[in-house]
């Protein structure tokens, strides 16, 4: 992954976004200025996130690409493989980098959820591509979870974002997007904020704007 990738990951979420709708909505994300694109379908198996990219999302890989956007894909390494995607992203409970670069290869970016300065460090050291870092407040799109807080960005901001890009993510939205890079975060994920707004490419735009300004 370019060291110098751009400030807002975009997700486009089933969970948020019809079936009927996810292209458009992935076109207006791109529109906005998101510098990567992960497809998340939390609640399908990798066979039917596989079917929808034979199905409704044909189209995406090739959006993305014209773009120049890396597409990422949540939790299934098969599936990022099997329709050509730029990447795969997992969490703590989805097995180490070496098992997914045994189905992936060396070429494809893979990005890993951490939720504190440890496992931060310790995706850096096992040598994955980026890290999400959070959620730090507690948030609809990932049940169940408390937020982490702020305290900890700037020291992982220092350990891991001077190898590698960190995505601080859960909760943010543009009212407290100020105070999430004032406590020292250079990078985002932002899920419902954007695929909720009245327009999203607007809303992406606007945050993009935030994040470069106050940078
Ligand atoms: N992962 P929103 S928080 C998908 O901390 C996800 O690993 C998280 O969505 C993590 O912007 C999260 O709607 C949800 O809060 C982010």
């Amino acid at each position: 992954m370019k060291s110098d990738t751009g400030p807002l990951y975009g997700i486009l979420d089933t969970g948020y976004v019809e079936k009927q709708d996810l292209l458009r909505v992935a076109e207006a994300l791109l529109a906005g200025g998101v510098a990567i694109l992960q497809l998340r379908a939390k609640g399908h198996d990798s066979a039917a996130v596989l079917s929808m990219f034979q199905d409704t999302l044909t189209d995406l890989p090739r959006m993305c690409r014209e773009a120049g956007v890396p597409l990422i894909i949540n939790d299934f390494p098969e599936v990022a493989l099997a329709i050509g995607a730029d990447g795969v992203h997992i969490g703590q409970d989805d097995g180490s980098l070496s098992q997914v670069r045994a189905t992936v290869g060396d070429g494809m970016i893979v990005g890993r959820s951490t939720h504190s300065l440890q496992q931060a460090k310790d995706a850096l050291a096992e040598g994955f591509d980026y890290i999400g870092f959070g959620p730090l407040f507690p948030t609809p799109t990932k049940q169940g979870r408390p937020g982490i807080g702020l305290e900890n960005i700037a020291e992982v901001e220092k350990n891991v974002g001077s190898h590698i890009p960190v995505f601080c993510i859960g909760g943010i939205k543009p009212d407290n997007l100020e105070l999430v890079l004032a406590s020292g975060a250079r990078r985002v994920v932002i899920v419902s904020a954007l695929l909720q707004a009245q327009d999203i490419e607007n809303a992406t735009r606007s945050v993009l704007k935030t994040l470069t300004t106050d940078l």
